[in-house]
């Protein structure tokens, strides 16, 4: 690595050198053109608007790749302590708008562009989405990507490289039917393939005792090995030139070739069973749910933590030659449980590979983690049978259960012989089927555990997870999830952007997100009023060109655009905002034409995709298109009303939908949401709250107050005993009658819709839907009434995206970086 020397005047001639290289369009424009020749192999006379994606891409990669280059050298020049962020699930969305603005350099691509007669826009939509994760958790990944990247910090992402990434939604008749989402058919350019960072992974086997020292010790023989190859996939910071590495496995077969296979004759079958390497990093699990104890799901844990910590251990040996150090140098931050084999990998290691004693293995361990819980039903823990952990992993078995057998011991000097505390908190959990409680694992060896919201680490040191808080209270805090500015305003809303840089009089708020608070003294200032209105209306216009596009439904932008996006769950609730979509219906029907005047004009937007095995979740799906079907094709309603469900909700759907948005829905069951980020991007955005006091949304109320947004619902300490009352709970007349008109097959498929109407009545409404329902119809009224108020709801607005400062993930990771994972910025010289 000569690439960047000491001598500051080198730094300078550097500097000069990649301005000139950076400005203007015309380099721009060679490149596109050379990677037009030479990349995508077309003419450069003749290419159409994917080819010169493609090229343009290729273009921005190679200023990525120098990037790159320049921070990972500097990383290993300054050797700081590194964190080494591990998840299974990284929902990244498109890169090219990202990238460009980034690096500062969208407008010299957009002019470069329009010489050759392309629009940047245009090329941007050819990009595919790369879906490598469900829901919140995953897109969580990415913003803080962008922040550890944008802040300087020595931080690396891993995870997995699925070929098929989260199933496409399809709508058929009204039902939810899954595609695959075969992402890398064209080619993925925003990934470097790395054929020569490779490592091998073992499964299965025995273990053996082998005579050492005159003691003995534990030797595992695997019975299987998968190669490990790495794709990075650079992570560009805005206004810096870090740019840090998303390091994702692929599965290939091993090179140690099973000589007798190919002895016995049977050449083809050996190279077909060779090949089957490849399923293991083949498919994204889809459900964000349920834990089910699959074979292929532990094998994608493993491989990718195996992989990511030979390759992290490496890069500690390259410079250090003691393990002691090794918690001075390394954080690796567990993203919900399922990297938690790392902890007994790690042991592993230490101890057998690299023959410390146990103790002084564990000594490090107990330093070096730190996990995030993203949940908050105990159903959503992931319990590992052991019978499958034993055939796939033995040494891990036995790591995890001698880890168990110390700390039950030091439990009882601490807590005495309660049996059922100490039942309770065992990572071992004795029961019809035996299994690994992988959150008890990841609380006991980690130094801190964090929950993503100040209401969620409430839930989990008062139920939860109650009796470790009690013994190690100190290890519990919790980080409030934020959202990356740079996606979810300057990518997805640039038009507001602009605004918010006009009116602040600086970018500056690109990069430090609590400057848009100065947009407070403006709240009432008309000009800014009419020029807010403009942009909203502007995006309600290509929001509404898209639903047209998707649908064939025409709406109203004069309409108020009310949106609920997110995975379709019992607990979120959609149900809920469907039932209050049929009384608005039918109130709309029952009333005398001249009070529909008075009527606020809706356009709900529901979207999101439901696990494929769960058939509640469907049967709403399906019920929100039967409803759309009814009124929309209702022509006494008119534009008073108009219900869309949006097929395959993803990232890019988000970045279209979320501006053009005049209120969203977050609106689960108290208690039920750990935070939610969707509530976060709307209100960047100046998009208004309806909402229920769950997760995030009591922190967002303390930032921009209550008579900012509309409240309403159970509270999460007043749900306990509404769910004892069970059927003798008081339900309002509305909510039989509108799930009557369901149940009587006014929205047709009676039978279908019958189970889950089942769900919500007669005792069975675990949601409280029934009981919240006059609440929410009573803020949905309030919305109606701020609406017609167009003064009141701009004030709204701009109070909103003024308050949004303390939702960066830049404010989240800074807090990490400070609290949890004791690491500083290390910047890269221009
Ligand atoms: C979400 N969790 C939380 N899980 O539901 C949400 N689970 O409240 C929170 O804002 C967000 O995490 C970020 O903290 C998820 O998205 C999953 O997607 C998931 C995936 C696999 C297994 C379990």
């Amino acid at each position: 690595g000569n690439r960047i020397e000491d001598d500051q005047s080198l730094e300078k001639i550097k500097k000069a050198l990649i301005d000139a290289v950076d400005g203007g369009g015309g380099e721009v424009k060679k490149d596109i053109l050379d990677h037009v020749e030479y990349t995508v192999a077309r003419s450069r006379f003749s290419f159409d608007d994917f080819e010169a994606y493609q090229a343009l891409a290729h273009s921005v990669r190679d200023r990525l790749i120098e990037r790159w280059h320049d921070t990972q050298i500097h990383f290993k020049k300054k050797d700081p302590k590194r964190i080494y962020f591990l998840s299974l699930e990284f929902l990244m969305g498109r890169s090219l708008s990202n990238s460009v603005i980034n690096l500062g350099i969208r407008d010299q691509c957009a002019d470069a562009l329009k010489e050759l007669g392309f629009e940047f826009e245009v090329l941007a939509e050819q990009e595919g989405d790369a879906a490598l994760g469900n829901g919140g958790l995953a897109r969580l990944s990415a913003c803080q990507m962008d922040s550890l990247a944008t802040m300087d910090y020595p931080a690396w992402g891993y995870g997995l490289r699925y070929q098929y990434g989260l199933f496409r939604q399809v709508i058929l008749d009204g039902y939810q039917h899954e595609q695959p989402d075969y992402w890398l058919n064209f080619g993925n350019p925003w990934e470097i393939e790395r054929v020569h960072v490779t490592y091998p992974v073992k499964f299965y086997g025995t273990v053996e005792d082998e005579n050492f020292n005159g003691g003995s010790r534990k030797v595992w023989l695997p019975g299987e090995t998968v190669e490990a190859v790495a794709y990075d996939n650079p992570i560009p910071g805005h206004g810096t030139r870090n740019t840090i590495t998303l390091r994702l496995w692929a599965a290939k077969p091993s090179d140690q070739i099973d000589m007798e296979s190919y002895n016995t004759g049977d050449y083809i079958n050996a190279v077909v069973n060779r090949q089957r390497a490849e399923t293991i990093s083949s498919v994204l699990y889809p459900d964000d749910r349920s834990y089910q104890g699959k074979e292929l799901r532990l094998k994608q844990q493993y491989f990718f933590v195996s992989a990511s910590l030979q390759d992290i251990i490496r890069r500690f040996k390259d410079s250090h030659s003691n393990f002691d150090d090794f918690p001075e140098k390394v954080a690796l931050q567990l993203n919900d449980t399922h990297p938690a084999l790392a902890i007994a990998e790690v042991m592993r290691v230490l101890v057998d590979e690299e023959h410390l004693d146990w103790n002084r293995a564990w000594g490090i361990v107990c330093k070096i983690f730190s996990f995030t819980t993203h949940t908050v039903l105990p159903e959503g823990l992931e319990k590992v049978p052991v019978d499958l952990l034993e055939s796939l992993l033995p040494r891990h078995l036995q790591i995890i259960y001698d880890i168990n057998f110390d700390y039950i011991e030091e439990l009882k000097k601490r807590i005495g012989l309660d049996y059922d505390r100490l039942s309770r908190m065992s990572i071992v959990e004795d029961g019809a089927v035996k299994s690994i409680r992988m959150a008890n694992l990841a609380i006991v060896c980690s130094h801190t555990v964090n929950g993503v919201s100040r209401v969620h680490s409430e839930l989990l040191k008062t139920r939860v997870f109650k009796d470790f808080y009690e013994l190690w209270p100190h290890k519990f805090d919790y980080k409030t999830n934020g959202v990356t500015q740079r996606r979810w305003i300057v990518v997805s809303n640039p038009s507001l952007s602009a605004l918010i840089s006009k009116w602040l009089g600086t970018e500056a708020w690109i990069r430090d997100v609590g400057l848009l608070a100065g947009l407070q003294e403006q709240a009432a200032n008309v000009d800014l009023h009419e020029e807010w209105r403009m942009v909203r209306k502007v995006n309600k216009m290509r929001l509404a060109e898209y639903i047209e596009a998707m649908s064939g439904i025409k709406v109203s932008v004069s309409a108020m655009f009310d949106v609920q996006i997110k995975r379709i769950h019992e607990y979120k609730r959609q149900l809920l905002n469907i039932l209050g979509i049929i009384h608005r219906y039918d109130c709309i029907k029952n009333m005398e034409r001249s009070d529909r005047t008075k009527v606020v004009p809706r356009v709900c937007i529901i979207g999101g995709k439901a696990a494929p095995g769960y058939e509640i979740a469907k049967k709403i799906i399906k019920l929100c298109n039967a409803v759309a079907e009814k009124i929309n094709n209702d022509p006494d309603v008119g534009d008073l009303l108009k219900l869309v469900f949006i097929p395959d909700y993803n990232v890019s759907v988000a970045e279209l939908v979320i501006p053009g948005a005049d209120l969203s829905q977050h609106i689960s069951t108290a208690g039920h949401e750990a935070s939610g980020t969707g509530n976060m991007k709307f209100l960047m955005n100046g998009c208004l709250l309806l909402a229920t006091e769950d997760g995030s949304t009591a922190e967002i109320i303390e930032e921009i107050g209550e008579d900012n947004m509309f409240l309403f619902g159970a509270k999460m300490h007043e749900v306990p005993a509404l769910r004892e009352k069970g059927p003798t709970l008081k339900v309002p007349l509305q909510f039989a009658s509108v799930v009557r008109m369901v149940r009587d097959g006014y929205f047709g498929f009676r039978d279908y819709f019958e189970s889950l109407c089942d769900k919500v009545e007669g005792g069975n409404d675990f949601y409280l839907l029934g009981y919240d329902f006059q609440s929410y119809l009573e803020a949905q009224a309030a919305a109606d009434k701020a609406f017609v108020d167009q003064e009141k709801w701009t004030r709204m607005s701009i109070l909103s995206t003024a308050g949004s400062g303390r939702f960066s993930s830049d404010r989240t990771i800074e807090e990490y970086a400070e609290k949890t994972w004791g690491i500083e910025p290390c910047k890269c010289p221009f």
